[in-house]
């Protein structure tokens, strides 16, 4: 019997402490693979880039950390790598894929052990993403009508990226924190130890 109280009390305190479950939607193209990361967690992946992944998630604290990593599969200046992605918010807010996620290009996915993907993952030492073309224009441009099959409601306006020149790098990565922090932990002296520090530091 005071298990359940104990369960009961635990329920109704996360309920009175979550303030809203937020909804959202995130759509990645790639040229040629990538795979997606919701608060460190893998959602999509994808090899086809007129065909966009679409995952959703939830928001329970208002806000996610998005990451994504894309790979060019002819090495080099053999061929160029490029990324579009957004994500929808359930209140409409759209974020393109644009030159304010930060980039990094390194080793591809299965060698990168650093915790790139991670919601704590200090990534100030990375550049901004590189913006490429928008939607529907540039070399991808002919592609334009066969992606609308996936990316409609919305239609897409995010512009293709990629980290520095895409005819350089094979292996990129992006990151991005999306909607809000509705709750201000309290900072005792002035001291920020858990990974809320981390994530406002990155924002
Ligand atoms: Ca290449």
């Amino acid at each position: 019997m005071k298990k359940f109280f104990v369960s009961v009390t635990l329920v109704l305190a996360f309920t009175l402490i979550v303030p809203n479950v937020w909804s959202a939607t995130l759509r990645i193209n790639g040229d040629n693979s990538w795979v997606g990361f919701v608060n460190g967690e893998e959602v999509a992946e994808g090899n086809n880039w007129q065909e966009a992944s679409i995952t959703e998630f939830d928001m329970p604290e208002g806000y996610a950390v998005i990451a994504v990593y894309v790979h060019d599969a002819e090495p080099g200046a053999a061929g160029r790598g490029g990324a579009l992605f957004d994500v929808i918010l359930d209140d409409g807010t759209y974020i393109p894929s644009d030159d304010t996620w930060k980039a990094d290009a390194g080793a591809p996915l299965a060698d990168r052990n650093d915790g790139w993907e991670q919601p704590d993952f200090d990534d100030s030492g990375w550049d901004n993403a590189t913006q490429l073309d928008q939607f529907g224009e540039g070399i991808w441009g002919f592609g334009a009508d066969t992606m609308r099959q996936t990316l409609k409601d919305p239609d897409s306006t995010a512009y293709w990226v990629w980290a520095g020149p895409n005819d350089v790098e094979d292996d990129v990565y992006f990151r991005k924190t999306v909607g809000t922090l509705s709750t201000t932990p309290v900072e005792p002296g002035g001291k920020t130890t858990t990974t809320w520090g981390a994530l406002k530091a990155v924002r």
